[in-house]
């Protein structure tokens, strides 16, 4: 039973075709595909993907096996996937099942194929036992055996001791043959030289430094004589040119005349996707560059369930040294949104709260996006450790609209009255702007279950604002936070763009 079942685990997946009309690649979720690497061998362009397999509704990297991408024209639409290429416990003696996190294939100077990837050591005393291992194989789909058998290359113990987390590697093969690794998360990067065998550690391993905002996904490339390193930032506030929210990342990259710096931060080539993260790589692939991320665009997708897309990476060669030019991400053509009454997505939405904290996000009150298992940059929240009474989220149109009914869905991590957390407010009301804030008689319930609609006379205004009471007591006050606000019109809404500034205040 046991050879039966090892040759099941080894055995190559079986390839199927799949045809795209844009990002991401796999849309239909089947399969979710993550953290890609790209890998051009010949007139091929693969890229190595892990596979989210985290259920509904669960914000886990639930992470088993490593699948691949190929295609010979990104542009035909046309690749084949390669499910189930490797899994850590099949490949690792060493290593403990799933938490196949990124990694990534490299064509060795001797014809081989490395996959350098973060797992588990199923035993051992360090405090994180994430690990990077490195496995050989004579092609990119396998079978991959580990090249390093005695365990993996860099852990908490090897080659020296560290305290971080040992994942998100990335290897360079400079011209001259010498081998570079980097890796790191938690806004600590490490880089070290590895032997021409692209296994042994040479060291020593350094702290790498000028690389503003880094917080993971490492990913190194060499263009025209300068060192590029592309990353996952977050330096979360309402005017990084990388994040608004603590959560999300961009892309950013800093470039360096050398394998080990000194790293200049040059900006940002990825703003923030539908995922929290986006982890990139970049490649060049028959004289045109491109860089491939992930997003939660897929059918089903969500923070844990993300899917690969690819797009053109230009170069601005009229600097020194050459500057990235920021993607733009494209997705594949969608059928028109259902008509709505909902009118908020073209409102700006503004708070009491002002700057409102970096762990929410005003624009998720407006986005049209309700998930199952919402993080706080899907929200918009007031919580400190000393809540108000009250607080209100408002709306401003460019032009009047006729509204008669509004829907709030509350987040809460708190029940009914509680005066800490999140809990749900113990009463609210809306207010139209017809010059000064004017009630809006109705009924306003105040549950977590679902959205909460208020029905209405019809009023005409271009400010509408909801104003939330607290739960609790005179003196200690639970936060308060709104996944998604809609303002509804009494027909069908006709779409109306959100102007790109702020309309005058009513
Ligand atoms: O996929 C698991 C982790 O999420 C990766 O290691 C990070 O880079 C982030 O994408």
């Amino acid at each position: 039973m046991i050879p039966v079942l090892l040759a099941a685990l080894l055995a190559p997946s079986t390839p199927e075709t799949v045809r795209t009309t844009g990002n991401p690649i796999l849309s239909d979720g089947r399969y979710y595909s993550t953290d890609p690497a790209p890998l051009v061998d010949g007139d091929t362009l693969w890229i190595l993907a892990g596979r989210d397999e985290a259920p509904d509704g669960v914000n886990d990297f639930i992470m088993n096996e490593w699948q691949l991408l190929s295609t010979k024209d990104p542009a035909s639409g046309v690749w084949r996937h390669f499910p189930a290429i490797a899994r850590p416990e099949a490949v690792f003696a060493w290593a403990e099942p799933g938490r196949a996190y990124a990694g990534q294939i490299v064509k060795g100077r001797d014809g081989r194929f490395y996959l350098y990837a973060p797992v588990l050591q199923r035993e051992g005393d360090a405090r994180d036992r994430f690990a990077i291992g490195v496995a050989v194989a004579d092609r990119p789909t396998g079978p991959w055996r580990d090249a390093h058998p005695s365990g993996p290359i860099i852990s908490q113990q090897t080659p020296v001791a560290n305290d971080i987390q040992n994942i998100d590697p990335s290897v360079l093969i400079d011209d001259d043959g010498r081998v570079y690794i980097y890796w790191g998360t938690f806004g600590r990067l490490r880089a070290m030289e590895l032997a021409p065998d692209m296994v042994t550690p040479k060291g020593p391993e350094q702290i790498v430094t000028g690389a503003t905002g880094f917080f993971e996904a490492p990913w190194i490339m060499k263009r025209r004589g300068t060192y590029y390193l592309l990353y996952a930032a977050n330096n979360a506030g309402p005017d990084s040119p990388c994040t608004p929210t603590l959560y999300h990342a961009c892309q950013a990259y800093a470039s360096a005349p050398s394998p080990m710096g000194p790293w200049t931060y040059r900006g940002v080539v990825l703003r923030p996707v539908s995922s929290t993260t986006s982890h990139a790589g970049a490649v060049e692939y028959k004289g045109r560059w491109y860089l491939t991320y992930h997003t939660a665009d897929a059918k089903g997708g969500g923070h844990f369930r993300r899917s690969v897309a690819i797009d053109p990476m230009d170069w601005d060669d009229s600097v020194s040294p050459p500057a990235i030019r920021a993607v733009t991400p494209s997705r594949a053509p969608a059928p028109p949104p259902p008509p709505t009454r909902n009118i908020a997505p073209s409102a700006w939405a503004s708070a009491s709260n002002q700057p409102v904290p970096v762990q929410y996000w005003i624009a998720a009150l407006n986005d049209g996006k309700v998930r199952s298992a919402p993080l706080p940059p899907d929200m918009w929240g007031n919580w400190t450790r000393a809540n108000p009474a009250s607080a209100w989220i408002a709306y401003r149109w460019p032009r009047p609209v006729t509204l008669n009914a509004s829907r709030i869905r509350f987040f809460a991590d708190h029940p009914a009255g509680a005066g800490e957390g999140v809990a749900p407010p113990a009463a609210w009301h809306l207010e139209y702007w017809d010059g000064g804030w004017k009630p809006i008689a109705g009924t306003y319930p105040t549950g977590t279950d679902g959205f909460q609609e208020v029905r209405f006379r019809p009023v005409t205004t271009r400010c509408l604002r909801a104003v939330l009471e607290a739960s609790g007591s005179k003196d200690r006050h639970a936060g308060l936070a709104v996944e998604e606000w809609e303002a509804l019109s009494p027909g069908i809404a006709k779409p109306m763009p959100r102007p790109d500034a702020m309309p005058p205040s009513c």
